[in-house]
């Protein structure tokens, strides 16, 4: 049997020490090892203002993934909605290869799509708006060219403004919309959709145009939930990750 493809998301890694840093590094020295490839489907740092200062911030992060790399373990990272503007910097020093979101490969047989998630979710339409500014070319090397504390405080402040505004707006606005899944599974003819982002892990039977499709949300990370998708010859199925204390 050949070697699986693990996947992750939104671990969303702090800036200062914790138990998730920890847990991470812990991971990448363990089950990811086993892996053939590693996808990390995003929002892996809460939030990542250049590669100039996230070299610095997640300095061990990164010699963690090059040693998996150098293990013979691919390493495949797709942006989130926090760490959008991760860069050739960083994917050079933690020899990982940065994919685009919308990645679409054959799993286990079945023709896959990988996405962060974010795109799914048209119902919230501020975000929408936000993300259309944020992939903006000049709105980013206008912020990248900022100094950096001043970058520091401006991801500060967006990422405050989303914690509040996750708590304001209504639960369904935050999730996929049904369209928009379909629509998905329509374009680029999958059978499955593998995605992370709502923080709301589930497995989801669809039906779209009379074909049974699976679409696969994988688990946020907490301290006292560290879970990962395997997908080998037999399918797709979560494992769950316990790290020594
Ligand atoms: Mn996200």
């Amino acid at each position: 049997m050949s070697k699986p493809v693990l996947l992750i998301s939104d671990l969303h890694l702090p800036v200062q020490p914790s138990p998730l840093r920890d847990a991470f590094l812990a991971f990448l020295a363990g089950p990811a090892r086993s892996a053939e490839t590693l996808f990390i489907l995003g929002d892996l740092f809460e939030y990542w203002i250049g590669d100039d200062a996230g070299l610095v911030d997640y300095a061990g992060e990164a010699v963690a993934l090059r040693e998996l790399a150098d293990s013979g373990v691919r390493v495949r990272l797709m942006r989130g909605n926090r760490d959008f503007l991760v860069g050739r910097l960083f994917a050079k020093a933690a020899a990982l290869r940065i994919v685009q979101n919308g990645l679409r490969l054959d799993l286990a047989g079945t023709p896959t799509l990988l996405l962060h998630g974010d795109t799914l979710c048209t119902d919230d339409r501020a975000y929408q708006r936000w993300r259309r500014l944020t992939h903006n070319r000049l709105v980013r090397r206008c912020f990248l060219a900022l100094p950096e504390a001043l970058r520091r405080r401006i991801a500060w402040h967006a990422r405050g403004r989303s914690e509040a505004d996750k708590r304001n707006k209504p639960e369904a606005i935050m999730d996929v919309n049904a369209h928009a899944v379909r629509a998905a599974f329509r374009r680029h003819r999958v059978g499955r959709i593998i995605h992370g982002h709502t923080h709301r892990p589930a497995d989801h039977r669809v039906e779209v145009d009379g074909h049974p499709l699976e679409r696969i949300v994988l688990a946020d990370w907490r301290e006292q939930r560290i879970e990962y998708l395997v997908c080998d010859d037999a399918g797709c199925r979560r494992a769950s990750f316990a790290a020594a204390p």
